[in-house]
């Protein structure tokens, strides 16, 4: 039975999980989840994530939310996307902790901001750039970290760059500009060429 995510292309969190499915070459569905109706605060999807929030990993009868464990359970399974040893594995989730807590929100939330205004509601100039700035910390420390790198970990792709491209490729929408990040634009521009990655995004036009 093949693996089921519900998923929205839209949503970037949705991306990371079947941004790797494509990189395993595994067989998946994607069945798209109607975030702007509401759909996923409905009992049925409330049943597989009480959060009410995409993605949700359905392999047979074991059912996963939160998208870093997804990345990790589907890396795991298949054999690729992760280190082969202890240390390396350990990084890997040192780096998807810090996606999830310091990294996701900085990116997201500016992002939400330019979102909405793009839907007719009222932009709050100030409240923006405060957002913006709340960025500046978690993009120094990548930086840092990726200076005279080709990846997070080791030197081959894992679940922790799919997870952290994922929150910089917003931040281009979200006007946070990556200029004073050399190294951060470095490591993404070739992720963002991969043909996982392309097949995983919205349908332009
Ligand atoms: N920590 C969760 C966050 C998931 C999340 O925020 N998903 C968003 C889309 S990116 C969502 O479903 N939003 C709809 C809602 O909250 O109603 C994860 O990493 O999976």
């Amino acid at each position: 039975m093949s693996i089921e995510i519900l998923g929205n292309t839209f949503s970037h969190n949705a991306r990371k999980v079947t941004w790797a499915l494509e990189e395993v070459g595994a067989s998946y569905e994607h069945t798209a989840v109607d975030l702007m109706s509401g759909a996923q605060k409905k009992p049925d999807f409330l049943a597989l994530n009480p959060n009410g929030r995409v993605p949700v990993l359905k392999d047979g009868d074991f059912v996963l939310y939160e998208s870093n464990a997804i990345l990790f359970y589907i890396a795991d399974k298949h054999g690729k996307l992760l280190p082969g040893d202890a240390e390396g594995r350990a990084q890997v989730w040192q780096w998807l902790a810090w996606q999830a807590a310091d990294l996701a929100a900085t990116c997201l939330d500016p992002w939400m901001m330019k979102l909405y205004a793009s839907m007719g509601q009222p932009f709050d100039e100030a409240a923006h750039a405060e957002k913006v700035a709340a960025a500046k910390p978690p993009l120094t420390v990548l930086n840092g970290h990726l200076e005279g790198r080709k990846h997070v970990v080791g030197d081959a792709l894992t679940v922790a760059d799919i997870a952290i491209a994922e929150s910089i490729g917003l931040c281009d929408f979200a006007g946070i500009d990556l200029t004073p990040y050399p190294a951060v634009r470095a490591w993404f521009a070739p992720l963002s060429e991969r043909a996982a990655f392309k097949k995983t995004r919205p349908p332009q036009g």
